[in-house]
């Protein structure tokens, strides 16, 4: 009784221990609170694959439409902000910021061209993967882990030989810890609103969201835990849903 009633609370503090992408740097220079973002009205994720959200999420906290669009330079590095909740910490001390440390899992950038970023809808787009932080098969470490050590920022750099234009960025995380049963990993995303300048001619194989991803998929239908208890994976490679990040 007394250990079923301590594993439930523990449960309910996990489900509430969730992140939201709401702030980006390009090039180390910061562009603002929600400048340019779309991001969820709270921290929740998704966890059906083919929920109608799974392209920008539900966008409730900009509307309207938050109209700036962020340039970056093809080859140049872009930074994303993950909190706790919208502005940082939930409260002083908040041990769950940037997000619960049990939340081990990737962090996945796709594109996806568009007319106009400040007003394109997310629906029916076809994005490509520029860029992916899964699990770092020599100590076990995940993309998450690397973005709760550097305060909640993670960085990637934008292929050099994307094509000009504008596009909305759709900046993922994946929540594992709980994915070994089905329906039960935890999707956080938002999009960015950019205008890709540059001499670059590319583009990656596209795919759609929701679409690209089953509940199956190896990455998002996984125990991530050996023998032990450790959230590594064992140290196997671990298969970032999505597909192949695009080459140059
Ligand atoms: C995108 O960049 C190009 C090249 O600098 C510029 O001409 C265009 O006005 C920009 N568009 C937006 C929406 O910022
Ligand atoms: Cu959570």
């Amino acid at each position: 009784m007394k250990a079923s009633l301590i594993f439930t609370v523990g449960i309910a503090a996990v489900a509430n221990a969730h992140a939201i992408a709401q702030r980006v740097k390009v090039a180390g220079v910061d562009k603002g609170q929600m400048v340019g973002v779309r991001a969820p009205s709270d921290n929740n994720p998704i966890l059906n694959v083919q929920d109608a959200n799974m392209a920008c999420n539900q966008n409730r906290q900009n509307t309207p439409v938050d109209a700036t669009v962020i340039a970056v330079a093809a080859g140049q590095e872009i930074s994303v902000w993950w909190q706790h909740v919208f502005g940082g910490p939930q409260y002083s001390g908040d041990a769950d910021n940037p997000i619960a440390k049990s939340h081990k899992g990737p962090l996945i950038y796709y594109l996806a061209k568009v007319d106009n970023a400040a007003y394109a809808s997310p629906t029916g787009l076809q994005w490509f993967k520029v860029a992916q932080d899964g699990l770092d098969t020599n100590d076990g470490t995940w993309g998450v882990d690397r973005m709760i050590q550097n305060n909640g920022w993670h960085s990637f750099t934008l292929p050099s030989c994307v094509a000009p234009g504008q596009y909305l960025l759709r900046t993922e995380l994946i929540a594992l810890h709980s994915a070994g049963t089905s329906g039960q990993a935890q999707f956080y995303l938002s999009c960015v609103q950019i205008n890709v300048t540059g001499s670059g001619s590319k583009t990656g194989s596209t795919m759609s969201f929701p679409g690209a991803y089953q509940a199956s998929d190896p990455g998002i239908l996984i125990s991530i835990y050996d023998a032990q208890g450790n959230p590594t994976n064992g140290k196997k490679p671990y298969a970032v849903p999505g597909g192949n990040v695009m080459t140059c």
